[in-house]
């Protein structure tokens, strides 16, 4: 039987493992380039993906595709997502064990894309019948209601995440799904209120106005022209060729009407996006220090739209109430308080209508029956991010990011080592960056960026953005990936401004700017808005600020905690499963296709540690079995541990290696388990246990014909 090992696809090498010299990153960035001028977009460092993004269609997703990795060995066949996801879907199946797909990379790498691949692949091989062919459409139909609310154009990509997202798909005990559950992250709603040059607000909005049909535009007091609306004007003004609104928007109709929202739902979802891009267009004018509404009518509009009370929707825009110990106090509000007070209440209603969005996609997931059922999680979130300006935002996205890979490191690198040492395996230590230094610097209790600027934004007196960074920098300056602007004269300081700071990130340097990082994180409503919103007869607004009210009764966690908090929970739930690592690679900053910008390519190979994987990699195991498992398979391939070997399992397996012939560089013998350097070797004696259990069946046969 020939298996055909590492040269399937006979472009370069498809097993980083496999290279001659393999601490040289020039050439493993060389193997990686070779194959994608071939449009082989995928190679192996044993069994992680790493995959370099194409930007452009290639033919190798399609029926015949996913039929090749159906049920394969891992090696027999060209690395490919479908492979990852076959062995990961396997191992759910067949050993019941609770799988996650992790996809890391930064802004553009192929992250969403490659999840679709994910679902996709399982969607195709498993069952096509009635129950189970309803939950992958809906499975699958989630995303582009997802995407249309909570992606966007950005610098970096056209269709960027702008919320992290970990979706489960569960399985029954056949191994068909039969529901799902989305947990969202952080949406960074900012965009709602504003944008970069160059950028766009969410999808949604550009689609509602180029695919909705007139009679719907009608109905929400709408004009198709972008320009009109002032919460669209701030980026790209016109929409982009490549991105073709208004069909999408029909299809995100068609994902509705799949997932069973309601005809009150959808109009009730647009008649809230439509109230928002009205909402921006109010302007203040000020009189004694008290502003003044300059389009009552659009006040109008808006609250038809949100059906809550125009008065008080025009009070809630112009004036603060207060309640002291004492009495009720209300204030006029100043122009530029209006203008915080109506863009609040924007980013408030866009970011709980989405939290809303997918609870309402979640309880069109739930399976019917919920016990018994296996998870296969697979981890989407938005990537690493350096922008000319990077705020509160981009902090958010790129500490997530630095767990993530955090979390890497501890299931392959640090994990891998450990059991090395826990099995007494002659093993010579590989150093890696531990990015947990970064972790620490910003989540660390007491100590960390994240408890500073939620004292500060706790403390009594008159905090700010500036007195917060005076904080940071008195407290941090210490820390070596913390650099303030006024640290001693090094290079990395020379470009900083006085109301900057910087944080030295696993990826790379970023120089945040503190402007709008109190408000951001205290994340506050003016009350009187809240009760405009509480009593609102739109169904989703009246639950979503009503669910909203409940929580704060006692004051609600910042805004930074509350994400550092889901994202720790996330991490424990991703430490319970099987991971399987998908490591994208962006190729050029130009969003081109045949284009392989090696310095770029060098820097994210070396900060996503993929050279140090590959060395511990290839100092390693490819495979370990535990000595009971071990014997118990390929007992039959030795007279003396056939039927049964009597003495300890260890002893058992010694017997069986030297029968085998293995030689003594490929394997070594731990405290519970044997540990075989290459999966040649496994492969071997595999194929002499399918012949031996041949001759053995044939032995019996003809046993029993002879009676
Ligand atoms: P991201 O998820 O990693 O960025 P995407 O998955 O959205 O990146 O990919 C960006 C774009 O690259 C897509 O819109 C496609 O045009 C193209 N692309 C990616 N993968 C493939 C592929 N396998 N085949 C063809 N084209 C591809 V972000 O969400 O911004 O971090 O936050
Ligand atoms: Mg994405």
């Amino acid at each position: 039987m020939e298996h055909h090992l590492f040269d399937r696809d006979r472009v370069g090498l498809q097993d980083a493992v496999l290279l001659e010299d393999y601490t040289n990153e020039n050439a493993f960035v060389d193997n990686l380039s070779k194959r994608f001028k071939e449009n082989v977009i995928y190679t192996y460092i044993g069994p992680v993906l790493v995959s370099v993004n194409p930007y452009k269609e290639l033919n190798i997703y399609g029926p015949k595709d996913v039929k090749e990795y159906n049920n394969k060995a891992f090696f027999e066949v060209p690395p490919h997502i479908f492979a990852i996801t076959d062995t990961s879907y396997r191992s759910l199946k067949e050993e019941n064990r609770e799988q996650c797909i992790l996809i890391s990379g930064e802004s553009g790498s192929g992250k969403t894309e490659a999840s679709k691949k994910v679902l996709q692949y399982i969607a195709e091989v498993t069952d096509h019948k009635g129950q189970v062919e309803r939950v992958k459409d809906k499975l699958l139909f989630s995303n582009p209601i997802l995407e249309a609310f909570g992606n966007a154009k950005t610098g970096k990509n056209d269709n960027s995440s702008r919320f992290g997202k970990y979706m489960d798909i569960q399985f029954n005990y056949q191994g068909n799904p039969v529901g799902g559950n989305i947990l969202n992250y952080l949406l960074e709603k900012s965009r709602v209120i504003t944008q970069m040059p160059g950028e766009r607000n969410f999808h949604i909005f550009y689609q509602l106005l180029s695919g909705a049909s007139h009679e719907e535009l009608e109905r929400l007091m709408l004009k198709r022209n972008i320009s009109t609306y002032y919460y669209l004007s701030h980026g790209e003004k016109v929409n982009i060729d490549k991105i073709n609104d208004s069909k999408n928007f029909c299809d995100m109709k068609k994902a509705l009407n799949t997932l069973e929202f309601s005809e009150d739902e959808q109009n009730e979802m647009f008649s809230i996006i439509s109230a928002i891009l009205h909402l921006g267009n109010i302007g203040f004018s000020e009189n004694e220090g008290m502003a003044q509404i300059l389009k009552p009518d659009l006040v109008e509009t808006v609250s038809k739209l949100l059906k809550c009370d125009v008065l008080q929707l025009k009070k809630a825009l112009t004036q603060k109430t207060i309640e002291t110990i004492r009495d009720v106090v209300t204030s006029p509000l100043n122009r530029e308080l209006s203008i915080y007070a109506r863009d609040a209440l924007a980013k408030a209603i866009y970011d709980r209508l989405f939290t809303w969005l997918v609870q309402r996609v979640n309880s069109s997931l739930q399976p019917t029956r919920s016990n018994n059922n296996v998870v296969m999680g697979i981890l989407d979130i938005y990537g690493f991010e350096i922008l000319d300006k990077n705020s509160f935002e981009q902090l958010c996205i790129n500490y997530c990011n630095e767990k993530l890979q955090q979390l890497f490191i501890d299931l392959t690198l640090k994990s891998e080592q450990e059991e090395y040492m826990k099995e007494g395996i002659h093993w010579q230590n590989i150093e890696y960056f531990d990015n947990k230094l970064i972790c620490d610097l910003i989540e660390e209790k007491h100590k960390g960026l994240i408890s500073f600027m939620d004292e500060e934004c706790l403390r009594p007196g008159d905090p700010n953005d500036m007195t917060l960074l005076e904080k940071l920098n008195e407290r941090l300056s210490y820390h070596p990936h913390f650099i303030s602007h006024q640290k001693a004269d090094t290079k990395l300081q020379k470009e900083m401004k006085r109301d900057e700071f910087k944080v030295i990130h696993y990826a790379g340097a970023v120089t945040y700017n503190i402007r709008g990082f109190m408000e951001k994180n205290n994340d506050l409503l003016f009350r009187d808005l809240r009760e405009a919103m509480t009593i609102s007869k739109n169904s989703i607004i009246h639950s979503v600020f009503l669910e909203a009210e409940q929580r704060s009764k006692k004051r609600p966690e910042t805004a930074i905690t509350q994400f550092k908090n889901s994202v720790n929970n996330l991490m424990s739930i991703l430490h319970t499963k099987e991971p399987a690592y998908i490591r994208c690679i962006k190729p050029n900053e130009d969003k081109r296709a045949g284009i392989f910008d090696n310095d770029l390519v060098k820097h994210q190979v070396r900060y996503l540690g993929l050279m140090e994987n590959l060395r511990v990699r290839r100092a390693g195991f490819a495979y370990r079995r535990t000595y009971e498992r071990f014997l118990q398979r390929y007992k039959c391939l030795s007279e003396q541990t056939w039927p049964n070997y009597p003495g300890n399992p260890k002893d058992g397996v010694q017997i069986l290696v030297r029968t085998l012939g293995y030689d003594s560089e490929e394997y070594q013998m731990g405290r519970t388990k044997i540990f075989i350097r290459h999966p040649k070797t496994l492969f071997r004696t595999e194929d002499v246990f399918q012949m031996k259990k041949h001759e053995i069946a044939a032995k019996i046969q003809s046993a029993w014909k002879g009676l």
